[in-house]
């Protein structure tokens, strides 16, 4: 493949300098090369960029069309500007030493006038990004189907009323399929942004679901036939673009996937800016699904609190991270997930530098989450704080009544002989504060 050119010249790759570094364009926290237990740093955070935000982001909002241009949009063609604007998008991922990139099939490729054409303009851009993926390094952490940008998508693909769009979301996933096995793709996520509904007035909501769960069971039989081994993804989100989504948050979309036996299939992509739009916190929507065995992968951003959407914005907060990230670690990780920056730059952020700053910033308040959990966790502090608060269910009784042995008989008899009136006990939350205070601010 001939050498491409530099399309982020002025900016080197960037450098892990330490935390006293004053270099903006530094990792202060982020040390890709540091061993921690047995293995690269970037092996654990395993950060991705997003495609649609990182490459096809204009800035572009309903009172407005786009303010970021970047040079290699210029092109007539849209298959070759789509080719090198993959190569810029390589040269970003590895300045910024991340290791991975996730895209929707029509954010690395054009959509055609036909199906066929679409899937022509597809298998030319992926052969280049094997290409650049073999001369890079750079992997594909998840490849998805963007089912909703497209009007025929207008009340869903899946759930669409009409079975004829049912079947051409077969087609389109099924080629989605197909070019993620041939990136190597380790995952494949179902973001479901128009699988719901407006109004009951035209709509069949048990119908619905049942069409969302055969179409997931179809992608699971197509995916097994073709030899594709990458862990599907479930990504729930509680409104946007649709007012009710079927996957509100982790818990319904667990009710789902055992409702309709597919969840032995999924795992789930958590986004931090959907846990908050659903009334979550992040840490919680991560416990829900750890708690399940069906922590996947994360989709890294925050929201804005006051506007209430999903802004997608790149997540600065430490205190937050930390907290999710002691609920991984405690979860054995991500497996084959990842970190995927899912956030945008702002609309007045139009210099090709932004891009390095929001990404640097994402992977270092990651990477400073990621240490300061480990601290948490090696000196177990909140874990024998929590295990103590249980410790009534270990022996006795308690242990009786998590085993099965107790039961309403047995207990009320104890109650009245021998335990009488139960002693409060604080839930000292104020200390515990304060302790991870300490942690995150120096003791
Ligand atoms: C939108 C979603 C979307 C998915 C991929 O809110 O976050 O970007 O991650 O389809
Ligand atoms: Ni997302
Ligand atoms: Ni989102």
């Amino acid at each position: 493949m001939k050498k491409s050119r530099a399309y982020f010249s002025g900016i080197p790759t960037v450098a892990h300098e330490g935390p006293k570094s004053d270099r903006a364009l530094a990792f202060k926290h982020y040390n890709p090369d540091e061993i921690v237990d047995g293995k690269p740093m970037a092996e654990h955070l395993r950060f991705s960029v997003a495609y649609w935000h990182a490459f096809r982001g204009t800035g572009s909002d309903p009172f407005g069309p786009g303010t970021i241009v970047r040079p290699w949009e210029a092109g007539k063609d849209p298959v070759s500007v789509a080719k090198v604007r993959m190569e810029a998008a390589f040269e970003f991922c590895q300045k910024i030493r991340a290791p991975f990139y996730c895209f929707h099939d029509r954010d690395i490729a054009p959509e055609g006038r036909t199906l066929a054409e679409s899937n022509r303009n597809l298998d030319a851009v992926v052969a280049h990004a094997k290409q650049l993926q073999q001369a890079t390094g750079v992997k594909l952490l998840w490849g998805t189907a963007n089912l909703f940008s497209n009007p025929r998508y207008m009340c869903g693909a899946s759930t669409n009323p009409d079975a004829h769009v049912f079947a051409y979301a077969a087609a389109q996933v099924k080629k989605a399929l197909d070019v993620t096995k041939e990136l190597g793709g380790e995952n494949y996520v179902f973001w479901g942004g128009r699988e719901g509904y407006e109004t009951l007035l035209n709509t069949n909501l048990k119908r619905e679901q049942d069409h969302l769960a055969r179409f997931l069971h179809l992608a699971v039989d197509y995916a097994r036939s073709i030899g594709f081994k990458g862990q599907f993804l479930i990504e729930p989100k509680p409104k946007e673009p649709t007012k009710h989504q079927y996957d509100f948050d982790v818990a319904s979309g667990i009710a789902f996937l055992r409702t309709y036996g597919l969840e032995n299939h999924f795992k789930f992509n958590i986004e931090t800016n959907h846990a908050t739009l659903a009334g979550h916190t992040f840490q919680h929507e991560i416990e829900v699904a750890a708690a399940a065995g069906m922590l996947g992968s994360i989709d890294a951003n925050a929201g804005d609190l006051l506007l209430g959407w999903d802004t997608d914005q790149f997540n600065t907060d430490v205190r937050e991270l930390t907290l999710a990230m002691i609920s991984i670690l405690k979860a054995g990780g991500l497996g084959t997930g990842g970190f995927n920056f899912d956030a945008k730059l702002r609309r007045p952020s139009i210099d090709p530098e932004d891009l390095f700053h929001a990404h640097i910033g994402g992977m270092d308040a990651y990477a400073l989450a990621f240490k300061l959990a480990r601290r948490i966790l090696a000196e177990g502090k909140f874990e024998k704080f929590v295990a103590d608060r249980y410790a009534s269910f270990d022996a006795g009784f308690g242990r009786d009544i998590e085993t099965g042995k107790a039961n309403f008989r047995s207990l009320e008899k104890l109650v009245l002989t021998k335990l009488g009136e139960p002693v409060p006990k604080s839930g000292k939350q104020e200390y515990l504060e304060n302790l991870l205070m300490s942690y995150l601010h120096g003791a």
